[in-house]
């Protein structure tokens, strides 16, 4: 049987906003039968606000944090700690006074269950200057910048670019590719951050690497992935 596993911002819903509601029915629809999963570098809060509470609590698994907290039909099955230790919150607290974006919002570390999503701006800024700062580190490339920087200088956690703003840390190969070892069968994956660097990068990698079954499904908008669903229908 076929396992479908999708990204959410980006790939389901745009960043950090709610699933456009004619999709959120035909998703629920085009679900049925289907062995269904979701892979997010954000939290239960966040990803419940964004898909609704029905998306959430109806696919087989969602893997909050890159999987470091996974909920089983709504139950919560498993959580690993991870927190930044004080020399990285230093380095990163020297990116953010450094940083040639110079608005900052607040929130700029937010604290996950295995993971700490870090954010120049800060997650308290205006949807408005999320899309400024999203447009401007497409061409100054701060975020990939940051990660590399940060994997250079401390080799046991890994960073990826999540959304549009942020970065998501954890421990070293704690990322998006460890649900491939609870999932078993073909897998289709939907992701918008599959390049390197992304944070859906380890999941398509992995699948090619061990030359498992699987079709990757990269797009550029919830659009894009409504269209191919349609398609696959
Ligand atoms: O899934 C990765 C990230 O996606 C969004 O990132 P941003 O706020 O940068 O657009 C958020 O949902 C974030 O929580 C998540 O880690």
């Amino acid at each position: 049987m076929k396992n479908y596993v999708f990204d959410i911002d980006g790939t389901l819903t745009p960043s950090r906003l709610p699933i456009e509601k004619k999709f959120e029915t035909f998703f629920l629809d085009w679900m049925n039968g289907k062995n269904v999963y979701l892979v997010t570098g954000s939290d239960k809060e966040k990803t419940v606000e964004q898909v609704g509470e029905k998306i959430w609590s109806s696919v087989k698994r969602v893997y909050q944090s890159c999987g470091n907290q996974v909920f089983e039909n709504g139950k919560l099955i498993k959580q690993i700690e991870f927190h930044l230790d004080e020399k990285m919150e230093f380095l990163l607290n020297n990116f953010l006074a450094s940083s040639n974006w110079t608005e900052k919002f607040g929130n700029h570390f937010e604290q996950r269950v295995g993971l700490v999503n870090f954010s120049i701006i800060g997650r308290n800024c205006t949807q408005d200057k999320r899309e400024q700062y999203y447009q401007w580190d497409l061409i100054n490339q701060e975020r990939i910048r940051i990660c590399k920087t940060l994997m250079h200088k401390f080799p046991d956690i890994e960073a990826s670019v999540g959304g549009e703003i942020s970065i998501d840390i954890h421990e070293k190969g704690k990322n998006k590719a460890q649900i491939l070892d609870e999932i078993e069968g073909e897998i289709y994956f939907f992701g918008d951050k599959m390049d390197k660097g992304g944070n859906d990068y380890p999941i398509a990698h992995r699948l090619e690497l061990e030359k498992r079954e699987h079709k990757l499904f990269k797009v550029n908008s919830p659009t894009e992935t409504w269209n191919l669903l349609k398609e696959l229908n």
